[in-house]
This record gives structure tokens, sequence and C-alpha cells, in this order.
């Protein structure tokens, strides 16, 4: 069987690899020329544990090659970003461009796939009239199924492959033929459903984690205003047998918790208080964070402010949507004082924004720390490394370096 899959991303580029891996000769397709040119190379344009040397193979083997347009195929794939405009609305510009690039090259007989994170109805309204011609019958000569990913970056290659998945066909024989041909490649349980079933699931994943870590959040600025540790309060609350609260942090970042919940907003406004809520609480932390660092600047004579981490989460060097670079991008212009800058998952050449400081330089030569990030070499850090400074500490992890270690300065509550 041939494959076309359609947005070369962190999502389709692991996904071709993958199938190509399985045997099944791969088209990947993106709009960018340096991508495709990177792929043919045998190289890899973002950062995923273990994906440069299964794309290497494969485009070696000839299982993978890249195109800037799509080819006949058995089966298509589309894997393209389904981003908010700025009032938060789904951006579907990229589905439905996508679907039209691959409408001249569909045959009786083909699997359309959405995997690409999508608002209610999308498959439907946006994928079949733009992909499918208009002579072919869906579930008789097409079979379109939306097949939400449910990847974690960082994980992808494994969970791409082990995590259940879910099929959510436009009549129950698109299920059935997408359904047998993901067990073709998935390990885990594959799950049958209708499309608008799938495409809610997907995006209600993503709400609930965005809605606990909401709790999280807001929890961290309540117990500052009781003059509590919100990290200890939670670690103590979570002993008990039902409570299990996530880890509050400087906001919630990364193109997917952040971004998915709206689609629910917008597919029905009236009756998703809560999602929106959450929403509003975690996209206003980082603003709570600045507070923090604003309160500890007029404490210090000459305020040199170190800022620990720009990636949207531990160990990656994603930096979309991080509430860690939006922070930075404040504090720069808010003229506290001296600003350091490191991430050490991301090189100057790479990042040209701000100069980047070592660890070391950074520690060295700061007397405000405010850690974003949660990267392993901060959590490395010891009490006599951070002895003396301000502490701004978002993701709790010097907590108990600063319990056991010399005398530092806690972090200031916030009136
Ligand atoms: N975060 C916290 N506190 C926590 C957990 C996370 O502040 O306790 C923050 C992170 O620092 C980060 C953001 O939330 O800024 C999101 O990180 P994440 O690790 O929760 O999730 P993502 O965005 O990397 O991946 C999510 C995953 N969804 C769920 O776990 C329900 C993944 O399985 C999805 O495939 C992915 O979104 C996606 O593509 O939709």
């Amino acid at each position: 069987r041939k494959i076309c899959v359609v947005g070369l991303g962190y999502i389709g580029l692991p996904t071709a690899a993958i199938l190509a891996d399985r045997g099944y000769e791969v088209v990947g397709v993106d709009v960018r020329p340096d991508v495709v040119a990177t792929i043919n190379a045998g190289r890899i344009h973002v950062v995923e544990p273990h994906l440069d040397t299964l794309v290497e193979q494969v485009v070696r083997e000839g299982k993978l090659r890249a195109e800037t347009s799509p080819c006949e195929a058995d089966v298509f794939f589309l894997c393209v970003p389904t981003p908010i405009t700025e009032d938060h609305r789904a951006d579907l510009s990229y589905v439905e461009a996508a679907s039209e690039s691959i409408k001249p090259y569909v045959r009786a007989g083909n699997l359309i796939i959405l995997e690409s994170t999508s608002p209610p109805k999308t498959t439907e309204d946006v994928v079949i009239p733009h992909a499918v011609p208009e002579h072919l019958a869906i579930g008789e000569d097409v079979y379109v199924a939306h097949c939400p990913e449910r990847v974690l970056p960082g994980r992808i290659l494994i969970e791409a492959v082990e995590n259940d998945r879910i099929v959510g066909g436009m009549t129950p024989a698109c299920t059935q033929q997408v359904l047998d041909f993901y067990r073709t490649f998935v390990r885990g349980n594959i799950h049958a459903t209708s499309a608008i079933t799938a495409e809610a699931t997907k995006l209600v994943e993503n709400a609930f984690r965005d809605v606990n870590i909401a709790f999280a959040n807001e929890l961290s600025i309540l117990a500052g205003k009781l003059g509590a540790d919100p990290f200890e309060i939670i670690e103590l609350a979570n002993h008990h047998p039902r409570v299990n609260i996530l880890t509050p942090g400087p906001g919630v970042g990364g193109h997917c918790i952040s971004v998915d919940p709206w689609f629910l907003v917008e597919a029905a406004p009236e009756v998703t208080p809560l999602i929106r809520t959450a929403r509003n609480v975690n996209d206003s932390k980082p603003h709570f964070v600045i507070e923090q660092v604003r309160a500890a600047a007029a404490s210090v004579e000459k305020p040199v402010i170190g800022c620990l981490g720009l990636a949207y989460k531990s160990d990656v060097d994603d930096l979309r949507e991080s509430p860690s670079l939006e922070i930075v991008r404040d504090l720069a212009g808010a003229g506290l004082g001296e600003l350091r800058v490191c991430e050490p998952y991301v090189t100057a050449e790479q990042f040209k924004e701000f100069p980047l400081s070592s660890v070391e330089e950074t520690i060295a030569e700061s007397n405000i720390l405010v850690l974003l990030t949660d990267h392993s070499p901060f959590r490395e850090l010891s009490a006599d490394d951070l002895a003396g400074k301000h502490l701004i500490d978002t993701r709790g992890i010097w907590r108990k370096v600063m319990a056991e270690g010399p005398a530092v300065r806690p972090s200031l509550p916030i009136d």
C-alpha cells in the first residue's frame, strides 16, 4: 500500500517515518521546500528523541521521500496545524488547503484520515467537501475518518505506537476500514466511534488537563495570599486517596492545551463557562509571575534577574506558545533591572531574540532567580548554588533544596 502524509511537522513526520518503517511506501508532503529538502537529505527540522535516526534510516532505504505536492496513494493522512486566531476562533485554512491539495489524486478505494486536532464537524464540513471528488460516495467508494493524534512531545515515537487510538468514521464502513489499517502499526487498543465523537473526545482530553492545571494555578495564587506554600498544600492534599492535583507553573504553553479548549468554547459558548474560565486563569498566570518579580526587584539594590528556561515544558526545545518566553519578553520591556536569560536546549544560532547565558553565568551574575521551565539542569542545582538569591520558583522544584540548604530568602508573597 502507498501512503501520502500531508504536513511534515511534529505529528506528520513521525507518522510518516513509523509507517515507512512498517514497510509502507510513504510520500510525505510539505508546502515548505526547505523542509522537503532537509527530509530528503535524511535529516529532520524538528526536535524529537530518536526521530533523526529513524528518518535517516527510512529515507536511506528509499521507503520515505518528501515532495512539495501530493500524489496518488491508497491512504491519505492530513497532519496540518489547526491554530486559533487572535479572538480564539479556529483557523481551519490549513485543513482546507491540505484537503484541496489531495482532491485531484483521490480515487475509489482510498482512505482519507484527518489526524489534526480539530473542532467538531471539521471532518464532515471541511475535509469531505474539499478533499472528496463529487462522484465518489463516502463509505462506499472512499473511507473518511478522524483519528486524532494523542502523542506527548518528547515521547512521540513511543506513544504513536503504544497509545490507545480513537477512530471516528463518517460511516460505520469508514470506521472499519480505517481501524483495520491502524491495526497494522498501532499496538494500543483502537476504539471505534463516529467522526464527531472522535473530534470532541480529543478536545475534551486536552480541556480536562487545562481545567486541572488551572485549578493548580489558581491554588498557587490563593496559597500565596494566605502566606502558605502551594506546593506543600498540593503534596499533602495528594496523599488523600481521591485527590490528585496537578502542578502549578508559570502558565500553560505548547500548541495543544492552550489552543484546543477554545474549539469547545467556540462550538458552544453559552454552556462552557468553566472551560473558558480555565483558559483565562492559565493565560493570566504569567502576569502574576511578573508581579512577583516586580516585588522582588523593588527589594534589591541593583536587581539582576536571571530567567531560567524559555521552553513551554521541561526538557524540550519547543518555544511555541511558551509562557516562559512571554514572561521574559515582558520582563525585558518592564525595565525592572538587568536580565540574564538561560535556555540550555536552544543555541544562540537558533534563538537570537535575547543573548543566552549558561546556567553557571546566570546563577553567578543574578541576585533574583526566576525558575520558569523545570529543565533537568535546573533541578540539579544545589542549596549552595541558590544561596543568598531571591528565588521565584514557579514550578516548585527547589522547595526541598531550600528546606535542607543554607538560609535563602523565599519568594515574596504578593498582596
Ligand atoms: N503543565 C503544568 N502543570 C502540570 C502539567 C503541565 O503547568 O501539572 C503545563 C506544561 O508546563 C505545559 C502545558 O501545561 O506548558 C502542557 O504540557 P503537557 O505536558 O500537559 O501537554 P502537551 O501540550 O505537551 O501535550 C498534550 C497531551 N495531552 C494530554 O496529556 C491530555 C498529549 O497527549 C496530546 O497529544 C497533545 O497535548 C496534543 O497534541 O494535543
